[in-house]
């Protein structure tokens, strides 16, 4: 190498992986970040970020480009059968909702502008815990520090051989972005997150998420084992009967083909062997009731980064140690949380943002190395 710099390989240029290239790279490390798809681009619809993960975006320099094209809800309204049961607004609390594409666009931009390496078609397909990764094409590349941020079905994570329990929910969802139509939705609190359950006739949801003064986010949530609920592209029909005031929004959502996805959750014995950490989903991929999915792992991206930079290069693999006994436990009780809600459907009640149950959102992960 012609530089004197550190070296750090990441897999995968999702938010996990872009946050911590960022971070390293803004550190004085030399970043080289492979994506196995042509091009970068955000999967999924919209995304709410809270504390943990604005702090970050702070501290990288980017919350101003974030804070651009996306906004703050007034509040956090939830409704079973059309009646309000509860509005939160968490006390000054900051969040802020988005497209996933602006959160993916501003973290390329941000990683460009520290000097990170982005390659696309690039497919890791193994990595050594002694600083090693291979790509598809067969080429070796070594570091003194790898990191696995290649998603829930992370190469990294199992070529290695990390032990992980896998847990699949009774329900999924279908994410969309459509446009906000507010005028045709009519009177109402339209600038407002409003989360609509159903029990009767049949269980469905729709999560009605504004990221903008132009698109909508709408999640809409319905138990894998209801043919109909499930279908994509939506069923219009369906959808429309059991919730007639979101008719404006449901037709353009009913002609994007869109993804249902079961909810899951994976639980590691440990995130990291020798000079690899894993970050975001490969690590912790947990059920969105929370939505902090995105928020751990830009939060754990952070603190990755910081604390490898503050090691000696022989004591990467001890620092990454010491990086997971510190941030494991607010992670682990943020899923546990998350899959709880998911299973017994009590988001549905309304108030369900509790100091306990905002204790992740809450957290600063920038604090430590201030
Ligand atoms: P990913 O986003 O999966 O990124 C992995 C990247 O690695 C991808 O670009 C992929 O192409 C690439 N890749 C994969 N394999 C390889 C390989 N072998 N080599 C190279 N590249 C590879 N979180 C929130 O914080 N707020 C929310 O509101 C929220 N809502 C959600 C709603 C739903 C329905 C779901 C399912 C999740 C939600 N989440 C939310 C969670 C959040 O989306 C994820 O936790 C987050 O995207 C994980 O980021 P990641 O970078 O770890 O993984
Ligand atoms: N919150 C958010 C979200 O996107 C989802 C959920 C909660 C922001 C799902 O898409 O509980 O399903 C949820």
């Amino acid at each position: 190498m012609t530089n004197h710099k550190r070296h750090a390989e990441v897999a995968g240029a999702g938010f996990a992986g872009l946050t911590a290239a960022t971070a390293l790279a803004q550190m004085g490390w030399d970043v080289t970040v492979h994506e196995k798809a042509a091009d970068l681009r955000a999967l999924g619809a919209g995304i709410v970020l809270w504390n943990n993960s604005l702090r970050v975006m702070e501290e990288l320099g980017l919350l101003d480009d974030l804070e651009n094209h996306s906004m703050v809800p007034p509040f956090y309204e939830t409704r079973i059968h059309n009646e309000t049961v509860s509005r939160e607004d968490f006390d000054g609390l900051p969040w802020r909702s988005m497209t996933r594409q602006h959160l993916h666009d501003v973290l390329v931009r941000g990683a460009t502008a520290a000097g990170v390496d982005i390659r696309v078609d690039s497919e890791v397909v193994s990595a050594d815990p002694e600083g090693s990764i291979i790509l598809a094409d067969g080429t070796t590349r070594s570091a003194e520090l790898v990191i696995g941020a290649d998603g829930v079905t992370s190469k990294v994570r199992d070529s290695i051989g990390f032990e992980q329990e896998r847990t699949k929910s009774r329900d999924g969802i279908t994410r969309l972005i459509v446009p906000r139509s507010k005028e045709l939705l009519g009177p109402g609190d339209w600038d407002n997150v409003i989360d609509f359950w159903n029990f009767e006739p049949r269980v469905l949801r729709v999560l009605y998420v504004p990221c903008n003064n132009d698109d909508l986010y709408i999640a809409l949530m319905s138990p894998a084992a209801d043919p109909e609920g499930s279908a994509v592209p939506i069923n219009l029909d369906v959808w429309v009967e059991n919730f007639p005031h979101l008719e404006p929004v449901l037709i353009p959502a009913a002609k994007i083909h869109g993804r249902y996805d079961r909810y899951q959750t994976n639980l590691l014995t440990t995130w990291t062997a020798g000079r690899v950490a894993l970050i975001g989903d490969s690590a912790h991929a947990m059920c969105p009731a929370l939505a902090q999915g995105a928020g751990t792992a830009m939060s754990n991206a952070y603190t990755a980064a910081v604390a490898a930079t503050q090691s000696s290069s022989e004591a990467v693999a001890l620092s990454l140690e010491e990086w997971e006994k510190a941030e494991r436990g607010i992670t682990d009780r943020c899923q546990s949380r998350s899959a709880y809600f998911a299973e017994t459907r009590s988001m549905s009640k309304g108030n369900q943002f509790t100091p306990e149950m905002l204790e992740t959102a809450l957290y600063d992960p920038t604090a430590k190395s201030r």
